[in-house]
């Protein structure tokens, strides 16, 4: 009998270089919201694929700012997996990066290095790259520090997660499973229902707008065949909430009606769905 196989693989990188796409993608479910605005993913996220006798744990993190300090990113996205996968460690950093290296990126390396800990480096969007010596560059620079799985992709084409998941696959250590094979994410259903609600909100309005709200469910359940939400969109700028209801409640029934299958298929399908999106003003006391 085959042994089995561990991985416990974490995703780092700054904010928008496609961290939950690459999560989403080899995890093969759209379990982590994706947009074009920045600081989408918001707390850690543990996706796990299992294929025969091996166990791939991802981890999709919140995206590295230029203002915060790098070590004690790190550090607590260490911490996460010590916290949440019952003391155990990383065994595989993936950092995306895009168009350049950055200082902060190399103060990553760096530390990762001294930690010992294996990393891979992806340089995601190459489409909008416009000349191939930008690319050249960065690969030349990235060696400097004796890294050499370096994979550059576009992460909407199949072909480039192939060579990421077989580089991945070296990384695997005997090791027993932590999960069941039917368990997909550590996150309860009411948490990845409120992300996918999160997502069509970001996606449908304006850029300053969701960072200027509060969404919140308020009661959840779930039985055989329904799913129920009612929630709320606090908003405290009082201009947000015609923008946020739209023309004859064009916006938010938009917002309802998009939620309403993303969470379907999320469960393959197999509830019905009711949800309600109240929107509320609060003043902020601040
Ligand atoms: N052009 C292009 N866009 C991409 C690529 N990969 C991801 N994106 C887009 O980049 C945006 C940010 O992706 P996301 O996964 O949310 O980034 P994160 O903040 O690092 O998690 C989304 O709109 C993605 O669709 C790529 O290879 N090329
Ligand atoms: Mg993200």
């Amino acid at each position: 009998m085959n042994k089995e196989k561990l991985s416990i693989i974490s995703i780092i990188g700054k904010t928008n270089v496609g961290k939950s796409t690459l999560f989403n993608k080899l995890i093969k479910k759209k379990l982590s919201i994706t947009s074009k605005k920045k600081n989408t993913t918001q707390e850690s996220l543990i996706g796990i694929k299992n294929k025969n006798n091996k166990q791939f744990i991802y981890i999709d993190n919140p995206g590295l700012n230029n203002n915060i300090n790098i070590i004690k990113y790190i550090r607590k996205i260490i911490r996460y997996i010590k916290n949440n996968l019952s003391n155990n460690k990383i065994n595989l950093f993936i950092m995306i990066i895009e168009k350049e290296l950055n200082n902060n990126e190399i103060k990553i390396i760096k530390f990762i290095k001294n930690i010992k800990i294996p990393i891979i480096i992806i340089i995601n969007k190459i489409d909008k790259l416009k000349k191939i010596q930008i690319l050249l560059k960065i690969i030349k620079k990235i060696k400097k520090f004796k890294i050499y799985n370096i994979i550059p992709t576009n992460l909407k084409k199949k072909k480039d997660l192939y060579y990421i998941k077989k580089i991945i696959n070296n990384f695997l250590i005997e090791k027993k499973h932590l999960f069941n094979k039917n368990i997909l994410t550590n996150k309860k259903d009411k948490y990845i229902i409120k992300e996918i609600i999160r997502e069509k909100i970001f996606r449908l309005t304006g850029d300053e707008i969701p960072y200027n709200l509060k969404f919140k469910i308020k009661n959840f359940y779930k039985n055989i065949n329904i799913i129920f939400i009612e929630s709320y969109l606090i908003t405290f700028k009082k201009q947000y909430i015609k923008i946020l209801t739209g023309k004859n409640r064009n916006k938010i029934n938009k917002i309802i009606y998009l939620s309403k299958i993303s969470i379907k298929k999320y469960f393959n399908n197999k509830y019905k769905i009711k949800l309600i999106i109240k929107i509320k003003f609060i003043k902020k006391t601040k």
